[in-house]
């Protein structure tokens, strides 16, 4: 297999150069990870692998161990059967969330990837919400995002959609399509190119897998029927896996997420909402909340059907989200700094002792 149908490119081939590696390593692309065992895809063919001592010793948080995507340097153990990851090479692009739960950390769920499909479906699961959503975690600004608006069979309305979808997409491409009648999707293959990483990224049910099916000519990977009531996903996919397609391409099949919460800042929801900050930059008062001010022109704008107030209500909640994730990393800054010092502090104190004992004073 070409390193370079496997993504491989001139940022990895400078890390590769500059990091001087032992003949022994070989760089190899992660195509699944699961309890800290990696298949990783190399020039030589396929192996499954663990973490060197060093690599885990090392690493202090999520963000160290490497995610699918990953470009790593592998030693192959003597009798070959089972590959060492020594090192991740620093990442080109990565796309990210806050850790499920309480815990204040950045999970990098996929990285080096070129391109987002956002996957929606355009049944009873719709939400243009989720997708600003969505266009907040970009944060990376070289990944392309391409709106997917998949089940174009369910819907009765499509260019209603299609209009509502655009308004807020930030100029993205936007394709719907029927993977299940096997429609629109030749219309994807522009994007995928030789050695181009795709990752599918969208609610559980929403046929991201159902589409990688199609694109590969097969169906290889299981796909299973969405909720009556409400059109939900029941997580069919359970792992992230990186899929090579047979006429060239990558694509990393993702599970629907469950918890979505946000990891990026606020000039990141400033770009998703630039219309409502370029609102805001118009109204009377600089600090205005755009409640009951006098001369706000964001509630002006709703009153005039401008602004969809769904659309205002929404950027008001990912602010307050946003706001609260930065208190926290604030908090665990500051927690981890004084541990820091902590140590420091009992280092010396020891250090002291050990002289007085020394010199005797
Ligand atoms: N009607 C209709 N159903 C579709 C279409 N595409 C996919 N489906 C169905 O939607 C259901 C969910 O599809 P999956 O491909 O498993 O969805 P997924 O996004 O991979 O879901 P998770 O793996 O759970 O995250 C399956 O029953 C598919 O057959 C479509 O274009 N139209
Ligand atoms: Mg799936
Ligand atoms: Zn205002």
């Amino acid at each position: 297999m070409n390193l370079k149908e496997l993504g491989w490119n001139q940022f990895f081939e400078e890390s590769f150069k500059n990091g001087k590696y032992h003949e022994d390593l070989f760089p190899a692309r992660v195509a699944t990870a699961q309890r800290e065992i990696y298949l990783i895809l190399g020039e030589s063919g396929e192996y499954r692998a663990e973490l060197s001592g060093k690599l885990r010793f090392n690493s202090e948080s999520m963000g160290d161990f490497p995610v699918v995507g990953d470009w790593v340097m592998a030693r192959l153990s003597p009798e070959g059967s089972l590959a060492v990851i020594e090192e991740i090479l620093p990442r080109n692009t990565k796309f990210s969330r806050k850790a499920a739960g309480s815990i204040t950390d950045e999970q990098v769920l996929v990285s080096n990837i070129d391109i987002v499909f956002l996957v929606n479906g355009l049944d009873g699961d719709y939400s243009p919400r989720r997708i600003e959503r969505y266009l907040t975690l970009t944060g990376d600004s070289n990944v392309k995002f391409v709106i997917l608006l998949n089940k174009t069979d369910l819907c009765s309305s499509l260019q209603q959609r299609i209009e509502e979808v655009k308004s807020i997409s930030l100029g993205f491409p936007i394709h719907t399509l029927s993977a299940l009648n096997n429609k629109g999707v030749e219309d994807l293959m522009k994007y995928i190119q030789k050695g181009t990483t795709i990752a599918f990224l969208g609610s559980s049910g929403v046929g991201k897998s159902t589409i990688i099916n199609r694109l590969l000519g097969e169906e290889r990977l299981k796909v299973g029927a969405v909720r009556e009531s409400d059109s939900k996903g029941k997580h069919i996919t359970t792992h992230r896996e990186l899929i090579l397609l047979p006429g060239g391409g990558i694509v990393i099949d993702n599970p629907g997420l469950r918890e979505l919460q946000l990891w990026a800042d606020e000039d990141s929801l400033e770009n998703t909402f630039s219309d409502i900050k370029y609102l805001a930059d118009k109204c009377k008062f600089r600090d205005c909340t755009h409640t009951d001010e006098p001369g706000c022109a964001v509630k002006s704008a709703i009153e005039k059907g401008e602004l969809d107030s769904k659309r205002f209500q929404n950027y008001l909640k990912l602010k307050k989200e946003l706001r609260y994730l930065a208190t926290r990393k604030e908090k665990v800054k500051f927690r981890n700094e004084k541990v820091v010092w902590e140590k420091k502090i009992s280092k010396l104190s020891k250090q002291i002792q050990k002289h007085k004992r020394k010199y005797k004073f």
